[in-house]
């Protein structure tokens, strides 16, 4: 976590690699480094949500690169790698059947929609994601692109916020 005013007066080079990991989407990030500097906290994530209400389904499949399937905690020590391990905290490694259940229901959801299935998974147990998971088995294309993008804005600007303190 670093301060905004160190945020505010970073080199663009040193302030980039900060901000990359919250979505694999290179010109929210830009355009985030070129608004500096935020006058306060709330300014950057005004700013910030602001930026992620423009996304559409390019930019959705964009970000799909940085978000592993739930259940599926990824290797590596990439910064959006250690994000997604800590946000799917609570979902119980050991349980057999969840883990079966949330393999079964993202292939399903993939074989449906063609991409991941993208939830906020913070906050959230591993039942509360399958049950999100079937419910959403059932949507419209066009209803599962706005619930998706949804999340993505939810994953982001939590990212930052834990990124970038007060
Ligand atoms: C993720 C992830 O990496 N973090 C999160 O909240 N959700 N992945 C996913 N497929 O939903």
């Amino acid at each position: 976590m670093i301060a905004l005013d160190h945020f505010n007066h970073l080199p663009r080079a040193k302030a980039q690699p900060l901000i990359a990991p919250c979505v694999a989407i290179p010109g929210w990030i830009d355009a985030l480094l070129k608004h500096r500097p935020y006058s306060n906290h709330a300014a950057l994530m005004d700013f910030a949500n602001k930026l992620t209400q423009q996304w559409g389904e390019a930019e959705l499949e964009q970000a799909l690169s940085a978000h592993p399937r739930i259940g599926e905690q990824p290797g590596g020590n990439q910064a959006h790698a250690a994000l997604s391990r800590q946000e799917q905290s609570a979902v119980d490694q050991h349980d057999a059947r969840l883990a079966e259940q949330l393999r079964e229901g993202n292939a399903r959801y993939e074989a449906r929609f063609g991409r991941v299935f993208l939830i906020r998974a913070k906050g959230r147990s591993g039942e509360e994601i399958l049950q999100a998971l079937t419910q959403r088995l059932a949507h419209g294309d066009a209803e599962e692109v706005t619930e998706s993008l949804q999340q993505l804005r939810e994953i982001t600007l939590l990212r930052l916020a834990g990124v970038i303190g007060e």
